[in-house]
């Protein structure tokens, strides 16, 4: 049964060929490359899904293309496992194999292979829902990802165009329909409805909330935080910026988080539109990342990253434990990567518990279901906060003995509902963010004032191969190439409170450089030094201009 069935793939598969001279790797976030070969891709990500849900017994699995803060002519693809969690890592190597196959019948010989070697029965139901962001090659890429679900049978349920934290609230959402643990309607306007009243909640009797500027990176967070705002009426104003989702050529470019995270500065196309102490946000190609600034009387531009967010929320989320009296039973713990500040990491662990994990979302998110409340952020402005079941049912069954106790209680109930946990979600988190600077009565300043960040600066590497950088620790350390690591150190040993790292990229074919110092120019200086070695390393060919600013 198993080889008729993978073998009525063939004709669709022969109208999808693999590109020749393309190697395709599941990276940390999916397959992710140039749109316009990915066509294959698509195809076969389709095929694995509805496989990957037939192993599940049919339940739903999410797909998202995207390629989220890369340029618009980038695309990518990831697969959402049913409880709106990434993928499971052991099949990304699974994924990488059947997308590389190079014809139709290695297709078809490797997926009776897979099918046969992980015991999928095949006499399952599959079910997928899909989604996508506003590249322009993305429409075309869910025909083909139609063309893989349609081979196996899939039932399918598109989502149309909208944010990857969409996508992973509907996988929940759907997977937990009509059960005790219901993450919410499975539906778009479920998720509004689900952020919008927990929010007001949260700010119900606080003074009025200055509004808010929002980059949306040209992106369909657009669309999105659009749609929230009318859910939120008049708790909170949204003045959008950077929505032009169908100008060719705008997403992300020179606007959204990844430009204002590795350029530490406003968008040029803000200028004028940011007044001093005013503060703003901007999304990413598709609203997973957030990252806040303001400008200073001087004017001068200040940004509050994902290690900023992290020390906000965890220091409001621990003093309301610790109000409601459950500061015994409990514990508030943060999970950071090496690229946090070290500025940072010092203020949080002086306070709770840290854990630095490698790149990547499902790194963290795992480690962050070690706590009771694990608050985990990249410094690029990508996390969230996790309650476990276990804290969930402490907060519904505990009994206050206070009215102050049950206000506490009742806030941290609405933020289990406010914060989107299967996923960094750029629009939940500014909505967090909201909620802690009302209660607090802050401004940027007082936030930017919790610690002072050491600079640092961010460089990518274009090498040969990429693969050839090895890292441990997470990825605080290279072990190949060899020698390598002990060169950085002996650099790092010349500068005055300098860090750097050097490790692969899960998303683009470079290398990238990480460096802090005590001053701006010690920074920059280090972080290029570093990358001369990796360079001179790799044997790169100088008319590549191999070294670029991030
Ligand atoms: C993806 C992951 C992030 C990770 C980033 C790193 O981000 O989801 O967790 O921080 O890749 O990219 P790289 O490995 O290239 O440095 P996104 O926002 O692109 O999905």
């Amino acid at each position: 049964m198993t080889s008729s069935i993978i073998h009525d793939i063939k004709p669709l598969a022969d109208l999808h060929p693999k590109p020749e001279s393309v190697h395709f790797q599941y990276g940390t976030a999916g397959f992710r490359t140039l749109g316009h070969v990915l066509d294959s891709v698509l195809f076969r990500v389709g095929i694995l899904a509805a496989l990957r849900s037939k192993k599940q017994d049919g339940k739903t699995i999410g797909v998202m293309v995207t390629a989220s803060h890369n340029p618009e002519v980038d695309n990518g693809v990831k697969l959402v496992d049913p409880r709106g969690e990434m993928l499971e890592s052991s099949w990304e190597a699974h994924a990488t194999n059947i997308a590389n196959a190079p014809t139709t019948d290695a297709l078809v010989a490797g997926l009776v292979k897979f099918v046969d070697d992980l015991k999928i029965d095949l006499s399952k139901p599959a079910r997928v829902v899909y989604a996508r962001d506003t590249r322009p090659s993305g429409a075309a890429l869910v025909s083909a990802l139609d063309d893989g679900l349609k081979a196996l049978g899939a039932e399918v349920r598109d989502a149309g165009v909208t944010t990857t934290p969409i996508l992973h609230y509907l996988v929940k959402a759907i997977n937990t329909k009509g059960t005790s643990d219901s993450y919410g309607d499975d539906s778009e306007e479920g998720y509004y409805q689900k952020l919008s009243s927990a929010f007001k909640r949260l700010v119900k009797g606080r003074p009025a909330i200055p509004p808010l500027l929002i980059d949306c990176a040209n992106g369909v967070g657009a669309f999105a935080a659009e749609k929230l705002a009318q859910h939120l009426q008049d708790s909170i104003t949204f003045i959008l910026a950077n929505t032009s989702t169908t100008t060719p050529g705008a997403l992300n470019n020179a606007c959204g988080a990844d430009f204002v995270k590795t350029q530490q500065k406003l968008p040029p196309s803000l200028e004028g539109k940011l007044k001093s102490g005013q503060r703003a946000c901007s999304l990413d190609g598709d609203a997973d990342r957030l990252m806040y600034f303001y400008l200073d009387e001087h004017s001068q531009f200040h940004m509050l990253d994902g290690d900023k967010i992290a020390a906000l929320v965890a220091a409001f989320i621990g003093e309301l434990v610790k109000a409601a009296g459950l500061d015994e039973d409990i514990k508030v713990g943060i999970v950071q990567t090496a690229y946090a500040n070290g500025a940072s990491t010092k203020y949080l662990a002086d306070r709770v518990p840290v854990k630095c994990v490698p790149t990547g979302v499902k790194h963290l998110h795992h480690a962050a279901e070690s706590f009771d409340i694990g608050v985990y952020f990249e410094a690029n402005g990508h996390g969230t906060v996790l309650f476990s079941r276990e804290t969930q049912e402490k907060l519904r069954s505990h009994e206050p003995t206070s009215p102050a106790q049950s206000t506490a209680q009742g806030h941290l109930i609405a933020l289990t509902e406010l914060i989107n946990q299967t996923v960094g979600d750029a629009l939940s988190d500014m909505l967090l963010v909201e909620v802690v600077l009302a209660h607090k009565s802050y401004t940027g300043i007082e936030w930017d004032a919790l610690y002072a960040d050491l600079p640092n600066r961010l460089v990518k590497v274009v090498v040969g191969d990429r693969n050839a950088f090895r890292t441990v620790d997470a990825e605080r350390r290279l072990v190949s190439p060899a020698g390598l690591q002990e060169k950085i150190d002996a650099l790092v040993g010349g500068f005055e409170g300098g860090r750097s790292f050097v490790r692969p990229s899960g998303t683009e074919d470079v290398v990238r450089v990480y460096a802090e110092a005590s001053s701006r120019v010690q920074a920059d200086e280090l972080a290029f030094r570093v990358a001369g070695l990796v360079y001179d390393q790799a044997g790169g060919d100088p008319a590549k201009r191999p070294v670029e600013f991030l």
